[in-house]
């Protein structure tokens, strides 16, 4: 009895010495290559409507490694709202954009990277809180000289209009010199509006409108251009209806030569086409006191 106890338990001893060895041999015998993922966001407050740029690399031993990654983002909820499959670079480095929605919901958001190819994981966070934006924009991207430059803009606090909020805008001439300046408060969703008459002799070129909220040090910009107001029968662009341009449209007529850019400018007659007839009307009004190709017919 006493030796059969004594044999099981000798027995099992062996049996844990043999097991401890193995694993102790498959320890110290082949080290596994080191794999690790990593994930980061740009910052770690956004606001609602932001871009979260989330960026982190794959390496191996330190090194650069090709492979899948899948990013996921989880609301403060817990539910997911962002996936995105993609490849690292051969330097191992992958990045996505994740926007966030305008009324994108705060709290505390988790991102997370995983690669299926060796089963690693990698997590961060970060925060989406409440914010004030501010807006500006113009209601055309170009104006002639004379014209009337529509001025938009809006406040919002988390996406939602901030009513009789201020704001400044100036708008600067393409050699930064102050044009036009306004102060004024935000109506009732938060928007305002006004016009930017422009003067007949404005400086061509691109202008800057800039609104400014300093109650929450707030700034928003946006450009528009001034170009030379195109007019109809002015063919070669130099600004005055002469034989120049009766010659450049004969020449697009008859000979195959480059044609009026934009092509009403050849339409002097404004009858909608281009042809020998607006030839006839500019020699008309140069030589015989006809009537002056209308003005207005290129406008924007
Ligand atoms: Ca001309
Ligand atoms: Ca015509």
């Amino acid at each position: 009895m006493y030796n059969e106890n004594k044999r099981n338990f000798m027995n099992i001893l062996l049996t844990f010495c043999a097991v401890g060895i193995l694993l102790l041999g498959s320890f110290t015998g082949s080290a596994k290559p080191a794999y690790m993922l990593t994930v980061e966001t740009d910052q770690y407050y956004y606001f609602p409507g932001e871009i979260v740029y989330v960026s982190g690399r794959l390496t191996e031993d330190g090194t650069g490694l090709v492979g899948d990654v899948c990013i996921t983002v989880t609301d403060p909820d817990e539910t997911p709202v962002f996936s995105v499959c993609t490849v690292t670079t051969s330097e191992g480095y992958y990045d996505v954009n994740v926007p966030l929605l305008p009324d994108a919901m705060l709290g505390v958001y988790a991102v997370t990277s995983e690669t299926e190819s060796h089963s690693l994981q990698a997590s961060t966070t970060f925060e989406v809180i409440e914010g004030y934006r501010l807006t500006v924009t113009t209601n055309q991207s170009q104006y002639h000289p004379g014209g009337e430059v529509n001025i938009t803009g809006r406040l919002t606090e988390n996406g939602s209009g901030v009513p009789s909020g201020g704001v400044c805008v100036n708008v600067t001439d393409p050699n930064e010199t102050p044009v036009f300046g306004i102060c004024l408060y935000t109506g009732p969703e938060g928007y305002f509006e006004f016009p930017f008459p422009l003067a007949p002799d404005a400086r061509l070129g691109t202008y800057t409108v800039t609104a400014e909220n300093a109650s929450h040090n707030l700034q928003a910009s946006t450009t528009f251009d001034v170009i030379a107001e195109l007019r109809c029968g002015d063919v070669n662009k130099d600004g005055e209806i002469g034989l120049g341009d009766v010659i450049k449209l004969l020449n697009y007529l008859f000979r195959g030569g480059e044609g009026p850019d934009p092509g009403c400018l050849g339409d002097a007659n404004t009858d909608g086409n281009v042809g020998l007839g607006d030839a006839v009307f500019i020699l008309n009004y140069l030589f015989r006191g006809g009537p002056e190709p209308d003005y207005q017919c290129c406008n924007l």
